[in-house]
């Protein structure tokens, strides 16, 4: 049998089919119930899940469905029933059934589902399962909804390399490793290429994993994670959050509009809650007086842990931003405030009710002394930094730009325990493999 040919419907097709019409399907067997004359089977394939029932007048198909394992791939043919019984109300009545690949006893026992270690350690088996199908259906919206933001605000998407050679956002976090017979690292963050492209697209996005040998294992934390990034030449640090503030309306627009079935299935029944009013802006002097008023001991220049955050973002309904963090917790790329230059340019958007930081962004320095002594004070090398320093001698404009950590957004909107729940194959500290 040529299964490519064999299909004439998806399961979200049965539902808007007559009753009696015959469908050809082609998926997995999600789960199995065995009665005396009849085998309940739940196909699952791209789109959904649709019921099966297989009935002993049917021989072939019936001792065949009696002895099939959980997760083989299956061809069934059959006519609809409307059934008040079936989930969805309808079900297909198979007449023929093959085995296009046979499954071996699924070894995913309750203990194993139970821990979330093991459970990953099966990954590549588990993301089979309804919650994490639709999670990951919904991580998919999050990218395709940036793509549809950027694309119509006129953003041409590029891409940069992985292997760099000095560091965006510090030295502590960087992964390095041999380049041949040089040293070379994985990239923290795709910017300073943005800002290259700039020059000639005027806006740019990109979309690529980012990497942190960052050891603090925290819930909010992976080593590899996906990055959307976007940079915008004449654009200033209010213009910047705008922007920030338009890509995180229009995802979660994106994802109620398309994406409303895996929405309401992880949120009991529940849309995404869409944010009317602008989000607040508070700078990082008025969060500190937040934390401190609620006993958290945080000193002026302290950059916010995972605890800082939590605490301040319980504070709020809606997604805000923290602005003008002080000039010790951000890299040496940010422009410093001309009215107070003990702070910068910068901003972080932080999500409500204890999920904090999604996205980070701010104004660069664009003239080449300014930021020479910039990196100079920092204690770094000016010469580990030739061609991003030159960008400085040939016309770089005003610009700002931003990061959004995809798994981070989708751990908030969905409620999720821990980012590593937000992506396929999650890298931690401790965790490399599958
Ligand atoms: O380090 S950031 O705060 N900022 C940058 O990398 C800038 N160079 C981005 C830019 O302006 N183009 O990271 C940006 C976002 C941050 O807000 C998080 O949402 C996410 O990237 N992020 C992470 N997600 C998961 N795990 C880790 N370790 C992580 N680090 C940052």
């Amino acid at each position: 049998m040529k299964w490519s040919k064999y299909r004439n419907a998806y399961t979200k097709e049965v539902f808007y089919r007559e009753e009696g019409d015959n469908v050809k399907l082609l998926g997995w067997v999600a789960s199995k119930r065995v009665h005396k004359d009849k085998v309940f089977i739940s196909l699952r394939d791209r789109y959904g899940y649709i019921q099966l029932v297989v009935s002993s007048e049917f021989e072939d198909a019936f001792r065949l469905a009696r002895r099939l394992n959980i997760e083989s791939a299956i061809a069934a043919e059959g006519k609809i029933r409307l059934d008040k019984r079936a989930p969805g109300g309808r079900e297909v009545h198979i007449e023929k059934l093959y085995v296009v690949a046979e499954a071996d006893v699924w070894p995913l026992t309750k203990e194993v589902l139970k821990n979330p270690d093991t459970m990953f350690d099966y990954r590549h088996l588990t993301m089979r399962g309804p919650r994490s199908r639709a999670i990951l259906l919904v991580r998919e919206g999050v990218v395709l909804g940036a793509i549809d933001y950027f694309t119509k605000e006129g953003y041409v998407y590029i891409t940069a390399p992985t292997f760099i050679t000095a560091a965006v956002e510090g030295g502590a976090t960087l992964f390095k490793l041999k380049y041949f017979d040089r040293d070379a690292y994985l990239t923290q963050s795709s910017q300073f290429y943005e800002e290259a492209a700039i020059c000639v697209f005027e806006k740019v996005f990109v979309i690529q994993p980012s990497f942190r040998a960052e050891k603090s294992r925290t819930r909010k934390h992976l080593t590899e994670f996906l990055h959307i990034e976007a940079e915008a030449a004449f654009l200033d640090h209010e213009d910047i959050m705008d922007v920030e503030e338009g890509l995180v309306k229009h995802i979660i627009s994106y994802l109620n509009n398309n994406y409303e079935k895996e929405i309401k299935t992880l949120l009991k029944g529940s849309l995404l809650p869409e944010y009317e009013n602008s989000f607040p802006r508070i700078t990082y002097d008025e969060a500190l007086s937040i934390l401190q008023s609620k006993g958290i001991e945080i000193e002026w220049g302290e950059d916010f842990g995972a605890d800082e955050e939590r605490v301040l973002s319980s504070q709020f309904e809606s997604p805000f931003f923290v602005t003008h963090f002080p000039v010790s917790t951000r890299s040496f790329y940010h422009m410093n405030d001309p009215s107070n230059p003990n702070v910068t340019l910068s901003s972080d958007l932080m999500a409500p009710e204890g999920y904090g930081e999604i996205t980070s962004g701010g104004q660069r320095i664009h003239e080449y002394d300014e930021l020479v002594n910039k990196i100079k004070s920092f204690g770094l090398d000016p010469s580990d930094y030739g061609w991003y320093l030159e960008l400085r001698k040939f016309g770089i404009p005003p610009h700002s730009g931003f990061g959004l950590g995809v798994e981070r957004v989708v751990r908030w909107l969905l409620k999720l325990p821990h980012v590593r729940d937000a992506t396929l194959f999650p890298r931690t500290p401790s965790r490399l493999y599958p």
